[in-house]
């Protein structure tokens, strides 16, 4: 008899401004940090009101639950950055009885710094005491493109995708982001009948080494140069709404094209739209599935509970 939880997975926020410092450190892993920098994000912060709520938690706790009740069973948050760390969930799911994990990540593109990142960190902290079912990517799922395409129905603007960039130096390594990216954004339009898109990076940090581009800000300025009036900015690689959402784009990309007399629009995030969670119950379960097949063909017959 087996028993199955969920480890949810999302980048993690600070819970308060005061939390910044600690948070942005941990993103940094310990290398320095430029006191400008870190000004500068506590402003940003600031600026969306973070000491009354905190979007991107509150979201990830509402979609937790939302998927808790779809899939029936124990559903764990566990961030990369912030509290409850993966380490906790992975003890909450231990301490829970479970026996086979499902790691699921809220972000669909894999990349060996974002998603491998994930998963090491999960592995270490499960240790082989449980089965570990890692969903590495998701960008390309029939559901997800669906859910996706439904929302993209028609516009009278050109769709750029984003997602976020990563130091260009992946694409010599050989990492699969972008071209993932690419696929699922390629996907989308045709699920939606759209021609008229074009793809860009956002959020890139002045780490300096080169990141991949056009970031979002730049691209505006090509767009304008070819006479586009309308744009509407469909960030494919983020589901909720969060600083990068909300300041990356809501702010900073509408601001620039504002000056450049272009209309900007964004096409509302995922979040916890039932639509949505029903598309993460379906990775969920596959994962669970494939996971099952292995016992029965030892001539057992386990049942995920
Ligand atoms: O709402 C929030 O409070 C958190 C929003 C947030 C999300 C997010 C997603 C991704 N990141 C990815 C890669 C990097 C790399 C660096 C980096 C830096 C930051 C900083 C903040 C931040 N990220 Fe982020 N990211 C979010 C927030 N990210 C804040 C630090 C300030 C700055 O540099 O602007 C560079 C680290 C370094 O300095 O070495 C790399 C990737 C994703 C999408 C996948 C995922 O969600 O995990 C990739 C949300």
């Amino acid at each position: 008899m087996t028993s199955a939880a969920v480890v949810l997975m999302a980048y993690g926020s600070p819970d308060t401004l005061d939390d910044v410092p600690a948070y942005y450190a941990d993103i940094r892993g310990g290398r320095p940090i430029a006191p400008e920098r870190l000004a500068e994000l506590v402003e940003r912060y600031r600026r969306l009101g973070i000491e009354r709520s905190n979007p991107l938690n509150e979201i990830t706790e509402r979609t937790r639950a939302a998927l808790e009740r779809e899939i029936g069973l124990s559903v764990y948050t566990g961030m990369r950055h912030w509290r409850p760390r993966i380490a906790e969930a992975a003890e909450r799911a231990l301490a829970g009885g479970a026996d086979a994990i499902v790691g699921l990540v809220l972000a669909p593109h894999y990349s060996a710094m974002s998603i491998g990142a994930y998963r090491r960190a999960l592995e270490t902290a499960l240790a082989d005491r449980a089965d570990l079912r890692f969903v590495e990517r998701w960008g390309t799922d029939p559901g997800f493109i669906r859910f996706l395409a439904d929302r993209l129905r028609g516009p009278d603007a050109h769709v750029v995708f984003t997602a976020h960039s990563l130091p260009a130096r992946i694409l010599d390594e050989g990492d699969p982001y972008e071209q993932e990216l690419l696929e699922s954004s390629r996907l989308v339009a045709e699920a939606a009948g759209i021609e008229d898109w074009s793809f860009a990076y956002q959020s890139a940090s002045p780490t300096g080494e080169p990141w991949l581009g056009p970031d979002i800000v730049e691209h505006l300025d090509a767009l304008v140069a070819r006479d586009v009036e309308r744009v509407l900015v469909y960030p494919i690689g983020f589901v909720s709404d969060h600083l990068e959402i909300r300041w990356d784009i809501d702010t900073e990309a509408r601001e620039r094209a504002a000056e450049l007399g272009v209309t900007l629009e964004r096409i509302e995030m995922p979040n916890d739209d039932p639509a949505f969670v029903a598309v993460l119950a379906g990775l969920v379960a596959r994962a669970l599935q494939a996971w099952q097949r292995k016992p029965q063909q030892a001539g057992q017959l386990p049942s995920a509970g």
